[in-house]
Protein backbone atom coordinates (compact mmCIF):
# COMPACT_ATOMS: atom_id res chain seq x y z
CA UNK A 1 0.00 0.00 0.00
CA UNK A 2 1.51 3.33 -1.09
CA UNK A 3 1.12 5.92 1.70
CA UNK A 4 1.12 9.68 1.09
CA UNK A 5 1.41 12.53 3.62
CA UNK A 6 0.86 16.27 3.39
CA UNK A 7 0.86 19.16 5.90
CA UNK A 8 -1.07 22.37 6.29
CA UNK A 9 -3.48 24.61 8.16
CA UNK A 10 -6.42 23.98 5.80
CA UNK A 11 -8.46 26.87 7.22
CA UNK A 12 -11.71 27.89 5.48
CA UNK A 13 -11.32 24.79 3.33
CA UNK A 14 -11.61 25.74 -0.36
CA UNK A 15 -11.30 24.18 -3.80
CA UNK A 16 -7.55 24.85 -3.92
CA UNK A 17 -7.11 22.69 -0.83
CA UNK A 18 -9.41 19.98 -2.18
CA UNK A 19 -7.50 20.01 -5.49
CA UNK A 20 -4.26 19.43 -3.56
CA UNK A 21 -5.76 16.66 -1.43
CA UNK A 22 -7.21 14.91 -4.50
CA UNK A 23 -3.91 14.99 -6.40
CA UNK A 24 -2.03 13.85 -3.29
CA UNK A 25 -4.37 10.89 -2.82
CA UNK A 26 -4.12 10.02 -6.53
CA UNK A 27 -0.36 9.48 -6.02
CA UNK A 28 -0.97 6.49 -3.74
CA UNK A 29 -3.55 4.44 -1.84
CA UNK A 30 -3.69 6.18 1.54
CA UNK A 31 -3.44 9.88 2.46
CA UNK A 32 -2.46 11.18 5.88
CA UNK A 33 -2.91 14.91 6.51
CA UNK A 34 -0.95 16.56 9.32
CA UNK A 35 -3.04 19.60 10.23
CA UNK A 36 -1.43 22.52 12.05
CA UNK A 37 -2.53 22.95 15.66
CA UNK A 38 -3.63 26.40 16.81
CA UNK A 39 -0.37 26.65 18.77
CA UNK A 40 1.73 25.80 15.69
CA UNK A 41 -0.27 28.32 13.65
CA UNK A 42 0.96 30.98 16.11
CA UNK A 43 4.53 29.88 15.30
CA UNK A 44 3.64 30.14 11.59
CA UNK A 45 2.13 33.57 12.25
CA UNK A 46 -1.18 32.28 10.95
CA UNK A 47 -4.48 32.95 12.69
CA UNK A 48 -7.07 30.45 11.52
CA UNK A 49 -10.80 31.18 11.61
CA UNK A 50 -11.76 27.60 12.53
CA UNK A 51 -10.29 25.89 15.58
CA UNK A 52 -7.99 22.86 15.25
CA UNK A 53 -10.83 20.50 16.23
CA UNK A 54 -13.18 21.94 13.61
CA UNK A 55 -10.52 22.05 10.87
CA UNK A 56 -9.69 18.42 11.72
CA UNK A 57 -13.34 17.36 11.62
CA UNK A 58 -13.85 19.03 8.23
CA UNK A 59 -10.72 17.38 6.77
CA UNK A 60 -11.82 13.96 8.06
CA UNK A 61 -15.03 14.36 6.04
CA UNK A 62 -13.10 14.73 2.76
CA UNK A 63 -13.24 11.56 0.67
CA UNK A 64 -9.52 11.83 -0.27
CA UNK A 65 -8.35 11.94 3.36
CA UNK A 66 -7.77 8.67 5.23
CA UNK A 67 -6.09 9.88 8.42
CA UNK A 68 -5.60 13.25 10.13
CA UNK A 69 -2.79 13.82 12.64
CA UNK A 70 -1.72 17.04 14.43
CA UNK A 71 1.18 19.13 13.17
CA UNK A 72 2.74 20.61 16.31
CA UNK A 73 6.10 21.87 15.04
CA UNK A 74 8.55 22.14 12.11
CA UNK A 75 10.64 19.21 13.41
CA UNK A 76 8.20 16.30 13.27
CA UNK A 77 8.22 15.44 9.56
CA UNK A 78 11.04 12.85 9.54
CA UNK A 79 9.54 11.10 12.57
CA UNK A 80 6.08 11.18 10.95
CA UNK A 81 7.40 9.70 7.69
CA UNK A 82 9.13 6.88 9.55
CA UNK A 83 6.38 6.17 12.09
CA UNK A 84 3.56 6.26 9.54
CA UNK A 85 5.56 4.28 6.97
CA UNK A 86 5.13 7.04 4.37
CA UNK A 87 6.26 6.57 0.74
CA UNK A 88 5.48 10.02 -0.66
CA UNK A 89 5.56 13.51 0.90
CA UNK A 90 3.49 16.08 -1.02
CA UNK A 91 3.20 19.88 -0.71
CA UNK A 92 2.05 22.73 -2.91
CA UNK A 93 4.96 24.22 -4.87
CA UNK A 94 4.95 27.43 -2.82
CA UNK A 95 7.08 25.18 -0.60
CA UNK A 96 9.28 23.93 -3.46
CA UNK A 97 12.67 22.85 -2.17
CA UNK A 98 11.90 23.57 1.49
CA UNK A 99 11.43 19.92 2.45
CA UNK A 100 14.04 18.25 0.21
CA UNK A 101 15.76 16.89 3.36
CA UNK A 102 12.94 14.33 3.40
CA UNK A 103 14.32 12.79 0.17
CA UNK A 104 16.48 10.51 2.36
CA UNK A 105 13.28 9.02 3.79
CA UNK A 106 10.61 9.15 1.06
CA UNK A 107 9.72 10.59 -2.33
CA UNK A 108 9.17 14.39 -2.20
CA UNK A 109 6.67 15.90 -4.64
CA UNK A 110 5.68 19.57 -4.96
CA UNK A 111 2.41 20.04 -6.83
CA UNK A 112 1.42 23.28 -8.61
CA UNK A 113 -0.74 25.48 -6.42
CA UNK A 114 -4.30 26.12 -7.62
CA UNK A 115 -4.38 29.66 -8.99
CA UNK A 116 -7.13 32.12 -8.02
CA UNK A 117 -8.03 31.00 -4.52
CA UNK A 118 -6.49 31.16 -1.06
CA UNK A 119 -7.70 31.54 2.51
CA UNK A 120 -6.32 35.09 2.64
CA UNK A 121 -8.11 35.96 -0.63
CA UNK A 122 -11.39 34.75 0.89
CA UNK A 123 -10.84 36.95 3.96
CA UNK A 124 -9.91 40.01 1.86
CA UNK A 125 -12.84 39.57 -0.53
CA UNK A 126 -15.29 39.14 2.35
CA UNK A 127 -13.92 42.25 4.04
CA UNK A 128 -14.45 44.24 0.82
CA UNK A 129 -17.98 42.87 0.33
CA UNK A 130 -18.96 43.74 3.88
CA UNK A 131 -17.33 47.16 3.90
CA UNK A 132 -18.63 48.55 0.61
N1 LIG B 1 -2.64 25.05 -1.65
C1 LIG B 1 -2.77 24.91 -3.04
N2 LIG B 1 -3.44 25.84 -3.74
C2 LIG B 1 -4.00 26.91 -3.12
C3 LIG B 1 -3.89 27.06 -1.72
C4 LIG B 1 -3.20 26.10 -0.99
O1 LIG B 1 -2.26 23.93 -3.61
N3 LIG B 1 -4.66 27.83 -3.87
C5 LIG B 1 -1.90 24.03 -0.91
C6 LIG B 1 -0.66 24.58 -0.23
O2 LIG B 1 0.42 24.65 -1.16
C7 LIG B 1 -0.42 23.52 0.86
C8 LIG B 1 -1.85 23.07 1.21
O3 LIG B 1 -2.70 23.51 0.13
O4 LIG B 1 0.30 22.41 0.32
C9 LIG B 1 -2.35 23.66 2.51
O5 LIG B 1 -2.24 25.06 2.43
P1 LIG B 1 -2.16 25.89 3.82
O6 LIG B 1 -3.25 25.47 4.71
O7 LIG B 1 -1.97 27.34 3.47
O8 LIG B 1 -0.81 25.32 4.42
P2 LIG B 1 0.48 26.12 4.93
O9 LIG B 1 0.09 27.19 5.86
O10 LIG B 1 1.27 26.42 3.72
O11 LIG B 1 1.18 25.01 5.86
O12 LIG B 1 4.60 22.21 7.47
C10 LIG B 1 3.98 22.77 6.34
C11 LIG B 1 2.97 23.82 6.72
O13 LIG B 1 2.09 23.37 7.74
C12 LIG B 1 2.20 24.22 5.48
Amino acid sequence: MKKVITYGTFDLLHWGHVNLLKRAKDLGDHLTVAISTDEFNKIKNKKSYHSFDNRKMILESIRYVDKVIPENDWEQKIKDVIEHDIDIFVMGDDWKGKFDFLKDYCEVIYLPRTVGISTSKIKTDLFRINNG
